[in-house]
């Protein structure tokens, strides 16, 4: 049941009650109730608020930390109750998803996106039920962009442009004379792997890299084993992976070494990949990974944000970027600077990663 329908019926109860008996005080509360309910919401009169979540899978250590966030966020401890759907990166699923949480009579709808299109008619949908959705991760490409409130996610480009402005000076650093690399796409149509993939194709253009192929890994680590295995096989002059995801890197790793080459920075094939998961920075100490561009999966604070302020009538930013950094293996990059700004390379050790919130 929708918190603000049960809240008025109540308000409108308590303000006949008051009306009968008692003086104008109370009944100031109960209409000053009535017209926060009006407004949008009562959270601060501590009614649960229902929030619809429509998460994209399970397929990588970063939507594992992602689903954390939000599951930690949006407990019934701290006044929520949260519908969490998980698609298994099918959008059909995620389009049912939404259908269901518009059923529900939920106070808000979350998404993070499979993909960029086909979003238009079930967010008219929700638009149409006067259910705010609110975008996490992933960015949605839709005809009105009033069929959503507010967007939270990361700066992909700029991912990708970070990542290959430090490749270029490793190489320099190094004295590669020549760059022959290969790209395992995330899931194709996903922000995140338009964004990393249009990085590395700029960078190679600018830069006069030769990339060998181009194939998407599905952000899992499963498939970016059999993409690297497939792509050993094609050619034998690999020396950089550009891996779209962590989970995609430590698939691309055994395919590598099962080939009987060797990774890291004194190896064959230098691995490049984005979300500096536990595991995926745990690496790049060790040199396997040789650089990692931060993709922030901490998500859940941020939309409890965005949903404070609907809550108290508030004006929410449309559009958030979340802040990222780049972490190398070695020092041999200190910072890389990206349309006129700098960004300092974290060098990574023990000591940065036990500092690490995820
Ligand atoms: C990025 C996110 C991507 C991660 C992958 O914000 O959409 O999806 O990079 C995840 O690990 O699967
Ligand atoms: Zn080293």
């Amino acid at each position: 049941m929708k918190r603000k329908v049960v809240s008025t019926l109540l308000c409108a109860a308590m303000v006949s009650t008051m009306l009968v008996g008692c003086g104008g005080g109370a009944d100031n509360a109960a209409s000053g109730d009535a017209a926060a309910t009006e407004e949008g919401g009562d959270a601060a009169e501590g009614g649960t608020i229902t929030v619809g979540f429509s998460q994209v899978g399970a397929e990588s250590d970063w939507r594992t930390a992602n689903s954390e966030s939000m599951k930690s966020t949006f407990s019934e401890e701290n006044g929520y109750e949260l519908i969490f759907d998980d698609a298994q990166q099918k959008q059909e699923n995620q389009i049912t998803a939404i259908r269901n949480f518009i059923q529900q009579e939920v106070d808000y709808i979350v998404l993070a996106p499979v993909t960029e299109t086909g979003w238009d008619t079930v967010l008219q949908e929700a638009k149409d039920a006067d259910i705010p959705v609110i975008i996490v991760d992933r960015m949605v490409d839709v005809s009105d962009d009033s069929l959503y409130t507010a967007w939270v996610g990361s700066n992909f480009e700029l991912e990708g442009k970070k990542a290959c402005a430090w490749l270029n000076a490793y190489a320099e650093a190094k004295g590669m004379d020549e760059i022959n690399i290969v790209d395992i796409q995330g899931t194709i149509g996903a922000s995140a792997q338009i964004g990393r993939t249009k990085g590395l194709e700029d960078a190679a253009a600018e830069y006069g890299w030769n990339i060998l192929a181009m194939q998407t890994g599905e952000f899992t680590q499963a498939k970016g084993q059999e993409v690297m295995e497939s792509m050993l096989k094609q050619y034998d002059n690999i020396n950089v992976v550009y891996c779209e995801n962590d989970n995609e890197a430590f698939g691309a790793i055994d395919a590598i070494e099962a080939a009987g080459k060797t990774v890291g920075p004194d190896g064959d094939i230098l691995v490049m990949s984005f979300d500096t998961t536990k595991a995926g920075i745990t690496d790049t100490l060790d040199g396997k990974i040789i650089c990692n561009t931060e993709c922030n999966p901490l998500h859940g604070p941020r939309v409890e944000e965005i949903i404070k302020k609907l809550e108290a009538g508030e004006e929410v930013e449309k559009q958030a970027y979340v802040e990222e950094g780049i972490f190398a293996h070695g020092g041999d990059v200190a910072e890389v600077e990206i349309d006129g700004e700098k960004f300092e390379v974290t060098e990574v050790t023990q000591e940065v990663i036990d500092a690490r919130a995820y």
